[in-house]
């Protein structure tokens, strides 16, 4: 049995990258690492906690002793660490919570690994956040790191400690550069998995002719290239067991704004009306004249990237991956959970 350790096992992408390997990777033992809560959210891990291929392993990534710990006793073949901070929206409130989650662990984890546990493949979660104030799209390996934000910045550092360790030790360690990504696990404070929960929770209330609040939202003009999370964890293990160690871009290769996604979303839903005013007092106004859709001022970022488009040819060519979802399959199947479970 090969051994991997999957930090943020309770995430979205920790979660599918279990489901991945349990499905598609025989002799492997999954061990998930959680950070102790008082109240556990396990809802993304419950089908898995009897699967005698899975263990949770008390892990909080921000400890070094436990870091190390873990790595000298388990010696895993794998450490793919997705455990992060991942809302950017909130790394200007809690920058250093960001530094420590996103940076700091990344150098326990390398350095517990060259101390302890030489051959272990290292899988650090990059993102196309580190390319920041874009120069040119679509955005490639080599673009520059202009980051925005403290979250960005974050990633940045790892980034560079992941290539230092690389280089200098001798150490399998990659940090993949991926786009959003997205899907029925995302977290609600995402904006897509935010839109889609509250159309469809929108859309029931109309059917049932209740009462409804508006969707409240910050910048729908910054542009994303959005994929579905499940066809990256593909990508994620493709990259890991390359010969070589080596960084690549994931990402769908087609950008849109957040009032395109929100379009498509309305359409799914069957909401008919209008975009009217502009800037803070825009909004989208149903047929019925009730209002769907609102800016507020609270969800605008201090700085924004502003345009993100991502170049994966590189992954395509040497990974043989590619994405299998495309933007409107993923918009249908975000909509369609989200309002069968509302
Ligand atoms: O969904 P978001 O919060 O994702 P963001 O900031 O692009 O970051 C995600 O993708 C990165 C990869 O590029 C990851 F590294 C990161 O961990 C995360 O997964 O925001 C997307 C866009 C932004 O431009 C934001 O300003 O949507 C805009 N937006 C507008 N209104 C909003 C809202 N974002 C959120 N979260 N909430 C809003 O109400």
């Amino acid at each position: 049995m090969k051994k991997v350790i999957v930090t943020g096992v309770t995430g979205q992408d920790g979660s599918l990258m279990a489901d991945y390997l349990l499905n598609n990777v025989p002799d492997i033992m999954i061990y998930g690492g959680i950070r102790r809560l008082s109240v556990p959210n396990h809802k993304n891990i419950n089908h898995l906690i009897h699967n005698n291929r899975f263990s949770l392993l008390e892990l909080d990534v921000t400890d070094s002793e436990n870091v190390k710990n873990v790595i000298s006793e388990i010696k895993p073949d794998y450490y793919v660490n997705f455990a992060a901070n991942s809302f950017v929206g909130n790394s200007w409130r809690m920058p250093v919570n960001h530094f420590n989650t996103n940076c700091m662990a990344v150098l326990y984890a390398l350095e517990s690994i060259k101390n302890f546990s030489k051959e272990t493949k290292f899988y650090n979660a990059g993102s196309s956040e580190q390319f920041g104030d874009v120069e040119y799209y679509p955005q490639d390996i080599k673009h520059p790191f202009k980051p925005r934000s403290p979250y960005g910045a974050s990633k940045c550092a790892a980034h560079h400690l992941v290539k230092v360790y690389r280089e200098s030790f001798n150490l399998f360690a990659v940090q993949g550069i991926l786009f959003n990504h997205e899907g029925k696990r995302r977290g609600e404070e995402f904006v897509t998995r935010k839109i889609t929960k509250k159309i469809a929770q929108i859309k029931k209330s109309i059917e049932q002719g209740k009462q409804f609040s508006p969707l409240e939202l910050g910048n729908i003009y910054s542009r994303r290239d959005w994929s579905d999370a499940e066809d990256f964890i593909e990508g994620v293990w493709k990259m890991i067991n390359q010969e070589y160690p080596k960084d690549y871009v994931l990402a769908s290769g087609e950008t849109h704004t957040i009032k395109e996604f929100i379009n498509y979303c309305l359409d799914i839903a069957g909401i008919n009306g209008s975009w009217v005013g502009e800037g803070l007092n825009e909004q989208f106004i149903s047929d019925k004249t009730e209002t769907i859709i609102k800016i507020n001022k609270e969800f605008y970022r201090p700085a924004e990237v502003d345009l993100l488009l991502g170049d994966s040819t590189l992954a395509r060519q040497e990974l043989n991956w590619e994405p299998k979802i495309n933007f409107q399959e993923l918009v249908k199947k975000m909509f369609e959970s989200d309002y069968n479970s509302v």
